[in-house]
Formats: structure tokens, sequence, C-alpha cells
């Protein structure tokens, strides 16, 4: 009997590590966030909602915080999406002779706004990159030997990397961006 009640305590203990393990780093008063629709400068348009989606829903699977209406926030989130470059990555020495390239890098510049909508300061506004490599000979990014998001992992041996190249490249970004903005959340300051 004793030992379950040691066992209940340690357990309590843990719960409780784990549910306040975000609330320690959130700025005081913070309990709510809303999130303005992405404001998209590319013609990329899928970004948008690839990022409004994949947020969402890691700030509600981690427990970060409680997302509601502006009206009824504690803080609201502004995401841009500035602008998206492409260019060619990897010459050999035959393709450049005859102009061709066979991989390229996209890369997306975007910004974060956070504000505390209690005391109107502005809790974080940064500026940050995220890209992705992608094939020009249409492989399936599974099957192109290139390391599509930088992460030392190859192919089959990551289950981020499916699907046509270009389509990949911007599922990618939009993942590594919303991871991004998690991270950002949750620092300390
Ligand atoms: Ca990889
Ligand atoms: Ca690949």
């Amino acid at each position: 009997m004793i030992f379950r009640n040691k066992l209940i305590v340690v357990l309590v203990f843990f719960m409780n590590c784990g549910y306040y393990s975000y609330k320690g780093t959130l700025p005081v008063g913070i309990s709510s966030i809303s999130i303005s629709s992405v404001k998209n400068n590319t013609s990329e348009y899928t970004l948008s909602n690839l990022i409004n989606e994949k947020l969402s829903n890691s700030i509600i699977e981690d427990n970060i915080l409680r997302i509601s209406e502006f009206s009824s926030s504690d803080s609201n989130l502004e995401i841009e999406i500035l602008n998206l470059k492409e260019s060619p990555e990897v010459y050999s020495v035959n393709e450049v002779a005859f102009g061709n390239v066979d991989q390229w890098k996209m890369e997306v510049t975007f910004n974060v706004k956070w504000k505390n909508l209690i005391t109107g300061d502005i809790i974080l506004d940064k500026k940050s990159k995220k890209w992705a490599m992608y094939n020009t000979s249409d492989l399936d990014m599974n099957n192109d030997n290139i390391d599509n998001d930088l992460d030392g992992f190859i192919d089959s041996q990551d289950s981020d990397e499916f699907g046509a190249p270009r389509e990949g490249a911007v599922r990618i970004i939009s993942n590594k961006i919303s991871e991004q903005i998690i991270t950002d959340l949750i620092s300390n300051w």
C-alpha cells in the first residue's frame, strides 16, 4: 500500500512536469493564441494552407497554447511569407557544358510576429529562412538520391521524403517553417 502511494506521488510529479514544461517558458499571462491568416507574398499558394494546418495541429497536439478567436485571445500570431527563391545547386562538369542542372534549392523567407494583446507588447518579431532540395528529373523524392530536407537521412531512410519533386519541397519547407515557429514560441526570451 505504501509502495502504491509512492508510485502515485511519483506519477503525479511526472505528469505535472510534462504539463508545465511549455507553460514555464511562455510569457507571463499568456495562455491563448489566435493565428491570423497567413500572408503569402509568393505565387506558391499552397504554402499558406500547409503552414497553417501543420502549425495549428502542432500547437494543439503539443499542448502549447489554447487556440482561440482574436477577440478572446491573450496573444496573436502573424505569419508572412516574404519570398521564395529557386536556384541551381549541383552541377557536374559535363552537365555544366551542356547547360543542365540536376538539383535545385528552394528557399522560403518568412516573418513571424507574436503580439501580447493584453499589454500590446511585441513578444517576437523574427525573420527566418527554410529550404529544401529537389531534383529536375521528375523522380519521386523517395528515389532521387538527394537528402531533400538535409537531415542526414536519404530516400528510404527518411519518411519525410516522398512525392513529386517540387511539391515535396514545398511540403518539407512548410513543415520546417511550422517547426521553427513552434521552437520560437516555446523558447526563452
Ligand atoms: Ca532527408
Ligand atoms: Ca530523397
